[in-house]
């Protein structure tokens, strides 16, 4: 469908369209608030900007903020469990938490203000991306502490849309429901939707049972070529949103209908790009580390935060009429970032070599480990059944041509093993895509 035939409805214009220079005096208006409320509130904010040599008064311009402390998850740890909240524990009205794979979770807290401020942002992208009052929200997230399911789910009926809580997990009984309940919007993990599709193939049910139209996903990397396959497979738009939980959950920055980058909610949130390893601010256009300030929240501010993604900011104004910066599809967390041979790999480059080749399933493992003090990559994918009971002359050439390409993208070689449709394990969250031997 061509750009200007996309129905560009946006929930907030007055604050998706401002002029740069309204935004920017807005931002810095904020900024002056926030900061005052952390250094007065929050010790750990206080001894921070202390060892900086630097007080909120003498940040008078946007760019002073880059003289500021970086907080990362490491001061949340550290002021684990409520130690990094600014207002006291009775406007705290909600209590969600990271994810945590290693060592204790972080934990985030909303005030009825934080929670009001979440829901309107989330229309926001939820809009973007053409959900309205029309429709039937299938949210497939994990109800609980992550913060994916309750912030879809405020924001799906702050526009009046009708939520079907699901939750994870039980996918034959969610194709039921998403068939039955005629679901016209998908929210989950690209992952998950990539299951849920594979289910319904291997259901041998078809696609036309359901009425899905638009899918919302995130929480996860995810590449060009896997949107390709959920969009043709589930015959749906698929439209990404980024949040983290530290900052406030889903609804930082979501796509619209363009797609080409999510439009970052910088009226509440100033983002920055910094080189990972000097924490230099980097230019405009510039691939770097993503780091946020919120600028409207209550209960936990944050200052500076390392979010450890890799992307970079596009300012060119949208075809859909917002001005609101872009940020590109993430290529992963810096910390998710593979090192083999001293070379940088990101799982999400592997992903778009495979979806390239005829015969690769979308379900792929990377095994990282070390042999001999050299690090070794394989690659295991899902071929499908024609190509993996074929001849084994055949099978060899298939493996030569997908090593070959990707040590042309990756610069390193890989090995590649082909394996049983099926024989991956499923996903009903977040996908763990890498098992890395090296860190036993
Ligand atoms: O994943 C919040 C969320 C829920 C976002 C639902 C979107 C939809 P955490 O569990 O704290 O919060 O994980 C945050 O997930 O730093 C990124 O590394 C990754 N992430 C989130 N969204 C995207 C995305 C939620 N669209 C971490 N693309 C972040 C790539 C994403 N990575």
């Amino acid at each position: 469908m061509a750009i200007a035939e996309l129905n560009h409805r946006i929930w907030d214009p007055v604050h998706e369209c401002l002029a740069r220079a309204d935004l920017e005096r807005l931002q810095l208006e904020r900024l002056h608030s926030t900061l005052e409320r952390v250094y007065h509130r929050v010790p750990c904010y206080q001894e921070k900007f202390r060892q900086a040599g630097i007080t909120p008064g003498e940040v008078r311009t946007l760019r002073d903020l880059a003289r500021l402390p970086f907080t990362t998850k490491e001061d949340l740890r550290l002021n684990y469990p409520y130690g990094m909240l600014a207002v006291p524990m009775r406007d705290v009205v909600r209590i969600h938490s990271s994810s945590g794979t290693t060592g204790k979770p972080t934990v985030v807290g909303y005030s009825r203000n934080d929670l009001n401020t979440w829901s309107e942002l989330v229309a926001r992208f939820m809009t973007a991306a053409g959900v309205s009052a029309d429709d039937i929200v299938h949210i497939a997230f994990g109800y609980g502490l992550f913060t994916g399911a309750f912030g879809l789910h405020y924001g799906a009926e702050k526009i009046g849309a009708t939520v079907i809580p699901i939750s994870g997990g039980n996918t034959d009984r969610q194709i039921m429901i998403m068939e039955d309940y005629r679901s016209s919007v998908l929210v989950c993990t690209p992952s998950y939707a990539m299951t849920i599709a594979d289910r319904i193939e291997r259901m041998g049910h078809s696609r036309q049972n359901l009425s899905l139209r638009v899918g919302l996903f995130g929480a996860e990397p995810w590449s060009e070529e896997l949107r390709r396959e959920i969009e043709q497979r589930l015959g749906i738009i698929a439209t990404d949103n980024y949040g983290l939980s530290e900052v406030m959950g889903p609804g930082v920055a979501g796509e619209c209908l363009v797609k080409r980058g999510m439009h970052i909610f910088e009226d509440h949130f100033i983002a920055e790009i910094i080189d990972p390893d000097s924490g230099e601010v980097l230019p405009p256009g510039a691939v770097g580390e993503l780091v946020l300030t919120t600028l409207t929240k209550e209960a936990i501010p944050v200052i500076r935060y390392r979010t450890r993604d890799i992307t970079r900011l596009h300012y060119e104004r949208c075809a859909c009429g917002r001005t609101l910066a872009r940020m590109e599809k993430t290529r992963g967390r810096s910390d998710d970032m593979l090192i083999i041979k001293g070379v940088n790999v990101f799982p999400t480059q592997i992903e778009e070599v495979l979806f390239q080749v005829e015969g690769c399933e979308p379900h792929y493992q990377l095994v990282v480990d070390r042999v001999d003090n050299a690090d070794t990559l394989e690659v295991q994918v899902e071929v499908n059944e024609t190509i993996f009971f074929d001849e084994m002359k055949k099978q060899r050439a298939f493996i030569d041509l997908v090593e070959k390409r990707l040590a042309s993208i990756l610069n390193v070689s890989a090995k590649v093993k082909l394996v049983e449709p099926a024989s991956i394990p499923r996903h009903e969250g977040k996908a763990q895509r890498v098992i890395d031997k090296r860190k036993r």
